[in-house]
């Protein structure tokens, strides 16, 4: 039996849920629908349901279906101008948030006493210092694997280290995986904010355990403004609003739930999915707008699953940045597919729904409401026709390529248990030096079943195409053999990007420049259970 891929994750992630006693039906229909938004994949193993961890001592798991919808008001985390000269400093503690009207408290683990933590707001051109306090409980709330490399029992169980996502920052200041400090230290990082402007964000990314960090709630954005996008009259103040999506499991207490293999000396599962979507932290929220544009800040900061957005009369938004900044053009669409670390910029007009509302949908499961307001707007706000100069890279340009394959090795029951990036672990002897100010293009050959979002540090990449190619065939004699012709990336993955989505049974091409800074960097899949088990590797960048 072949399955595509999204079929294969659908069960996986339905078995452990299954087995907590959950909420079938409603849960995973974007999954399956993403099964449609996605190529399938070429390989298949024989499907079977692997049981993957006894939940069955829990009380109790909360159901979506029971929680009144869009009775809490959207929240908006506090923001923070960053002045140059003035050191930020932002606090990692415990903290209880209630995440619904109707639900006890969650404790959970912020940076400034907020999920999601405060907005950064930065400019172009003026550096920032941030200290980053740990004042972290001693012991971890979920389950820590010490098997997972970097974890191991004689490792402190509570680490953090910061990584400022789609930053291009030196290696020290960077948030490498290795440079985690434990509670009651701090560390400062400094921002040069030297690159265009875009919606960065910070998590955490403490090695071995940052998908536990980021599932306690670890995570903000951070907007880097410029002159040039500030020129362009795009809706702003209260009309841009930032929408931090993720899922989460709780405990009918309120208490997070992240699941487990079963195994307490090797709880890791490969891939957490949550009935519940939080918006800013909050369940099914509500946002009270005016009948005009707004600008939406989306953010996928999920461990694993992806975000089919879309509005439910079907209305067409533009897409007007990705990753790293502005478009060269809006891209009109009705639906965008958002894997975890992605982000879009989106503006969204409500003028002709004055009086009514409009719900934001995960394909058919509404994630919160826009209420639309009765009074009349004047909307000075606009859209250029033309954002910005955004030439698209070649593959000449490039002076190396480099053939990377992701890959992953399964159980007996065909559950993928270990994931590499070619075929290598963290540890092993650093392979990619790119040097200094050199272009490359990396051939992602993803010879898995999953989809991959593939992120790199330090750099911005454009997509080349991805093209399919005889998966099987690569596997015998490491030779690629296309099946079919290079696909162009849509236009809104035609800008700048940090993260891409590597399909199955295709060889996708990104080509990156290497500036900045010399040192070591890392690069992983960002589905936060993969980067864990050994998806992630690092990269140095050396001197010319
Ligand atoms: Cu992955």
């Amino acid at each position: 039996m072949v399955d595509s891929p999204p079929r294969r994750r659908f069960l996986r992630a339905a078995a452990w849920t299954a087995a907590a006693g959950v909420i079938p039906p409603r849960l995973f229909a974007d999954d399956m629908q993403a099964m449609h938004a996605m190529p399938s994949g070429k390989v298949g193993n024989k499907l079977c349901m692997h049981p993957m961890g006894d939940t069955s001592h829990l009380p109790g798991i909360v159901d979506p279906n029971k929680l009144a919808p869009f009775v809490d008001p959207l929240p908006i985390p506090p923001t923070l101008r960053a002045q140059a000269g003035k050191l930020l400093r932002i606090r990692m503690a415990q903290t209880s948030q209630k995440l619904h009207r109707d639900l006890a408290p969650t404790t959970l683990w912020t940076y400034g006493g907020h999920y999601p933590g405060p907005t950064i707001e930065a400019r172009t051109g003026q550096g920032i210092d941030v200290a980053w306090d740990n004042a972290l409980p001693s012991r971890h709330m979920l389950p820590v694997d010490h098997a997972i490399c970097g974890a191991e029992a004689d490792k402190p169980e509570v680490r953090a280290i910061v990584h400022l996502h789609g930053a291009k920052v030196p290696h020290k200041d960077d948030g490498f995986p290795e440079d985690w400090y434990v509670p009651g230290k701090s560390r400062t990082h400094h921002y040069p904010n030297t690159q265009d402007a875009a919606t960065l964000w910070y998590h955490d990314h403490a090695m071995g355990i940052n998908r536990l960090n980021m599932y306690a709630g670890m995570a903000g954005l951070y907007l880097l403004r410029d002159e040039h996008e500030l020129s362009l009259g795009l809706p702003s103040g209260e009309q841009e609003i930032p929408l931090v999506i993720a899922d989460r499991l709780l405990h009918e207490d309120g208490r997070l739930y992240y699941p487990d293999s079963g195994d307490a000396n090797a709880p890791w599962v490969p891939e957490v999915f949550g009935n519940l979507t939080l918006v800013n932290g909050a369940i099914l929220p509500r946002a009270d707008v005016q009948p005009r544009r707004y600008r939406l800040r989306v953010l996928n900061a999920a461990n694993g699953r992806f975000y089919h957005l879309r509005l439910k009369d079907g209305r067409p938004f533009q897409v007007i940045g990705s990753d790293q900044g502005l478009l060269a053009r809006p891209a009109t669409l009705k639906a965008i597919f958002l894997a975890p670390g992605e982000r879009a910029d989106i503006v969204v007009d409500f003028a002709s729904l004055r009086g009514g509302s409009v719900e934001l949908m995960n394909d058919a499961l509404p994630l919160m409401q826009f209420k639309v307001g009765q009074g009349e707007v004047k909307d000075e706000s606009r859209v250029p026709e033309v954002l910005r100069d955004l030439p698209r890279v070649t593959e000449a340009s490039a002076s190396k390529t480099r053939e990377l394959t992701l890959d992953e090795y399964s159980d007996c029951v065909a559950t993928p248990m270990l994931m590499l990036l070619n075929g290598k672990r963290w540890h092993d002897e650093v392979t990619e030096k790119p040097v200094l100010g050199s272009t490359e293009m990396w051939s992602l050959v993803n010879l898995t079943e999953d989809t991959h979002p593939i992120h790199l540090h330090l750099v911005r990449f454009q997509i080349l195409d991805r093209r399919p190619y005889d998966v099987g065939e690569y596997i015998k004699s490491k030779t690629l053999h296309y099946v079919g012709p290079a696909q162009v990336p849509p236009a809104h993955e035609q800008g700048w990007k940090d993260v891409v989505q590597a399909y199955p049974g295709m060889v996708t091409r990104i080509v990156a420049t290497f500036d900045g800074y010399a040192g070591r960097y890392a690069w992983h899949c960002h589905l936060a259970e993969h980067e864990a088990n050994e998806m992630m590797r690092p990269f140095e960048v050396v001197a010319a």
